[in-house]
């Protein structure tokens, strides 16, 4: 890769989205998506990045407030110390920040795509990815009720989502999937617990074993390498890790104690594209199966998860659905769509290939700062 250029401009919005309906995990409900969002400007030419965080600290220590200071103390200033920089040494440079790969995330995901623009090319192409489109997945959070849950799964079949996954917890009645799999005997069926149970709960998570599904995803904290272990010895269904996986040491770890056999990729939560790409590769080669995961992102972070899953590791469909399944109007010009076969085209334009829509941002801001070089 080459230079970025010198970096005149950063400017900094926190957007409040109003969600289609709410979204409920094992940890928290989101009523209204609140998104960090980044433009970088140079040489006329600008890029955009999305910070992953919530609002609150549920899925990870990070939060949009973290996420501001530490991208207003430390990663803007020094970006505008540097003129001649390029993407791939971004990982390197801040390293010495410990943590917080949402915030890195945001930044150097601006940065590709102000590179990538720059040199009139997709995103895609400097990442070395080929597909031109890719499968599409879908998340239905904690619902009311067996009843609501059915008829949510319904819809996604009817949209032909190439995957459907199930939020669950601890506690809740497991017959629903028996009546799942009555009713759509088929689908490609998962189950993510946000880390919710304990090694306790293994007997009753065993049970799992009786519903045909693609995997569990975490359902341990994510610091508990060696519960995942030990479920996974004792059931058939593959284990999957997403919050586990910050880091490739975190992926090494996990490969040595037999913890899992799928990996979440998300790229925010890794550091970037530069360390997703990494960390798809060290998969492939380690036999974890790999998938793009998702973060109710607006159309911004949606097209960078996009461009990932052009590379040949990510065959699999992950959690990238349609923008209208979370927003009532995304705040970019293109947002994503499925065609009648689920498959969701790859934007063609330079970087991201997409552009945001200003006013979209300027209704929604509930913050913003400027910082120039
Ligand atoms: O654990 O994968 C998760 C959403 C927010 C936080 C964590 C997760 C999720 C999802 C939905 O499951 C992903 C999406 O469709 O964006
Ligand atoms: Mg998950």
């Amino acid at each position: 890769m080459d230079n970025v250029g010198r970096i005149e401009k950063a400017e900094l919005y926190v957007i409040k989205l109003p969600l289609v309906s709410p979204f409920s995990t094992a940890y928290g409900v989101v009523k209204e998506r609140e998104s960090l969002l980044l433009k970088l400007t140079s040489d006329g030419c600008s890029g955009w990045g999305e910070c992953v965080a919530f609002r609150d600290p549920w899925y990870n220590y990070e939060t949009i407030d973290t996420s501001l200071h530490i991208v207003t103390k430390y990663l803007i200033p020094g970006l505008f110390q540097i003129d001649n920089m390029t993407v791939d040494q971004f990982p390197d440079l801040f390293k010495w920040i410990k943590g917080h790969n949402m915030s890195k995330a945001m930044v150097e995901n601006a940065l590709l795509d102000l590179y990538a623009r720059k040199n009139s090319v997709p995103l895609y192409d400097i990442l070395g990815g080929t597909k031109k489109k890719i499968r599409s997945g879908i998340s239905i959070g904690i619902v009311d009720g067996p009843d609501m849950l059915l008829s949510e799964i319904d819809k996604a079949v009817r949209k032909n989502y190439h995957r459907i996954k199930v939020k669950i917890r601890r506690g809740m009645d497991l017959n629903i999937f028996s009546e799942i799999r009555k009713i759509f005997p088929k689908i490609n069926l998962s189950v993510d617990a946000n880390g919710d149970f304990t090694e306790n709960d293994i007997g009753i998570l065993k049970k799992f074993d009786e519903f045909d599904l693609m995997m569990i995803e975490q359902p341990f904290t994510s610091d508990n390498f060696l519960a995942h272990a030990k479920f996974q010895e004792q059931i058939k269904t593959p284990v999957c890790l997403d919050e586990s996986i910050d880091s490739i040491n975190a992926a090494v770890n996990a490969v040595n104690l037999k913890s899992c056999r799928v990996i979440c990729i998300k790229q925010g939560r890794v550091g970037g594209m530069v360390k997703a790409k990494e960390l798809s590769e060290f998969c492939i080669d380690n036999n974890i199966d790999i998938w793009s995961g998702g973060m109710l992102e607006t159309g911004i972070g949606r097209s960078f998860n996009l461009h990932l899953q052009t590379l040949d590791g990510f065959g699999s469909p992950g959690d990238t659905s349609e923008s209208s399944r979370f927003f009532i109007e995304d705040i970019v010009i293109e947002p994503v769509t499925l065609d009648r076969k689920g498959f969701i085209d790859i934007p063609d334009g330079s970087g991201t290939g997409i552009e945001v829509r200003t006013e979209m941002i300027e209704k929604f801001k509930i913050f913003n700062r400027t910082m120039i070089k």
